[in-house]
């Protein structure tokens, strides 16, 4: 059982360079005799896979982008037959086409061995009751955690998202011990539990969260809610699914499995490659998938890579927690706003004053940006003394301003009065569309 010895992930940092050498080398080659996009593109540069002998001249290969999933839909990016496919997933995307990717039998048990590392990682074992409540279907969330955890031997409790008393019921009833959801789910789980006074029943001890973007305060109340250590996963369909990059014990970073990706930190705009440590988009190659390979796919999401050892003693680079999508970021009256950057600030400035759960409202007026954030004020706050309410969202705009540069409108909604979600929240409304 691979997953359980832990060569893959110690090896030596040169042997790792090699091992990826040999496999990119193999897997251009490989793209380029199959897959039509991705020749046009090495030709348009006057490349040939012989000019590609190691990682070396990785930064020659042409980038891949979401764009060309829909070109290609559903499968022409696909380097396998379908009969060599077994599987199938979806993203929805919030314009267009679905993007649709493809796995093999042989990717499917190299995402298993992914998702199993973490669990090993993080202490789970054959005698953990793994609770998977990420969406099942086209999601890849829901049946990626489900086999990494059944590779390990544990016991599977395939829940899907939705119907939050059962899930809590069963949670209770099966004693689950390992919770994997997205981390706005978590603390919707959290927050339920607490009003139901469930909490000294639950057997949890960790959770697996992913999906979305989250602060360290947001994992801070999950873990307190919740009564356990939360861990961050990441990954994305085109890649993999979740995943792609894992924490470990040390909560320090996500271990980026290199043996099977290779990251990159790009200038979204240059396209340049940064220097180790830079903040860019994240750029991946997949080395070993067999039915849908990326060549340096850009992925949108900014981040940055530490090639530091970590006290874990895994070699593999770990990336920080992604801030957000280059194309979630909001650019309003001309000053570049991530939708996390404004959950630090709640959480931070309110402490237990405001629950995790938000809004942020751009409209324009007048040829102006309108930017309204919407904060629900947690239960013990909520109080009919207009006074504290008056302060706290005064105090709120201060902080907003001083973080982002420029002002919004705060609104300290009733509790419960924003819509939770069971997958991934959805934190913005754009109102903008076709205005000036
Ligand atoms: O969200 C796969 C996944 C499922 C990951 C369950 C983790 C857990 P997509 O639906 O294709 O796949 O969305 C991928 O979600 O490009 C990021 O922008 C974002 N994302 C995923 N994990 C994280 C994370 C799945 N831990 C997109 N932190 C990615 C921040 C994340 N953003």
């Amino acid at each position: 059982m691979p997953y359980r010895d832990k060569t893959a992930e110690t090896m030596p940092r040169e042997a790792l360079r090699r091992l990826q050498s040999e496999r990119l080398v193999a897997q251009v080659a490989r793209c380029y005799e199959r897959v039509e996009c991705f020749r046009k593109r090495m030709d348009e540069k006057g490349l040939t896979p012989a000019d590609i002998r190691g990682v070396e001249d990785l930064n020659k290969l042409p980038f891949s982008y979401k764009k060309d999933l829909r070109d290609y839909y559903p499968y022409g990016l696909f380097a396998e037959p379908l009969e060599k496919v077994v599987r199938v997933h979806a993203s929805s995307g919030t314009t267009g086409k679905r993007i649709v990717v493809g796995y093999t039998e042989n990717d499917i048990s190299m995402w298993a061995e992914c998702f199993a590392r973490m669990l090993t990682a993080i202490g789970v074992t054959e005698k953990d009751v793994v609770q998977v409540s990420y969406g099942y279907g086209l999601f890849t969330g829901g049946f990626g955690a489900h086999a990494g955890a059944e590779a390990i031997g544990a016991t599977v409790i395939p829940m899907s998202s939705g119907n939050t008393a059962l899930q809590i019921q069963t949670m209770i009833d099966f004693g689950a011990t390992v919770l994997c959801c997205t981390p706005s789910y978590a603390m919707y789980l959290a927050e339920e539990i607490e009003r139901a006074g469930l909490k000294d029943q639950l057997k949890l001890k960790a959770g697996v969260f992913g999906a979305e973007p989250w602060s360290e305060t947001m994992r801070a109340r999950i873990e307190e809610g919740l009564g356990i250590k939360a861990y961050d996963i990441y990954g994305l369909s085109e890649v993999l699914g979740p995943g792609v990059a894992c924490e470990c014990e040390a909560q320090a970073g996500m271990h980026v499995w290199e043996d099977h990706f290779i990251p990159e930190i790009i200038d979204p705009d240059t396209g340049e490659v940064l220097p180790e440590g830079a903040t860019g988009e994240l750029v991946f190659t997949s080395l070993t998938k067999e039915a849908f390979p990326v060549i340096r796919y850009r992925t949108r999401d900014i981040c940055s890579l530490n090639y530091e050892p970590c006290a874990c003693g895994r070699t593999h680079v770990r990336m920080r927690k992604p801030s957000g999508r280059s194309d979630d970021m909001l650019i309003i009256r001309g000053v570049n706003v991530f939708p996390s950057q404004i959950e630090e600030v709640l959480l931070k400035v309110c402490g237990q004053d405001v629950t995790p759960n938000y809004q942020i409202v751009v409209d324009r007026v007048n040829n102006n940006d309108t930017f309204d954030v919407n904060v629900e004020m947690s239960e013990s706050f909520f109080t009919d003394d207009i006074r504290s309410i008056d302060r706290l969202e005064r105090l709120l705009v201060e902080r907003l301003r001083s973080t982002l540069g420029i002002g919004a409108k705060v609104h300290l909604v009733n509790p419960k009065s924003i819509v939770r979600s069971e997958g991934k929240a959805k934190r913005v409304i754009d109102n903008r569309q076709g205005k000036i």
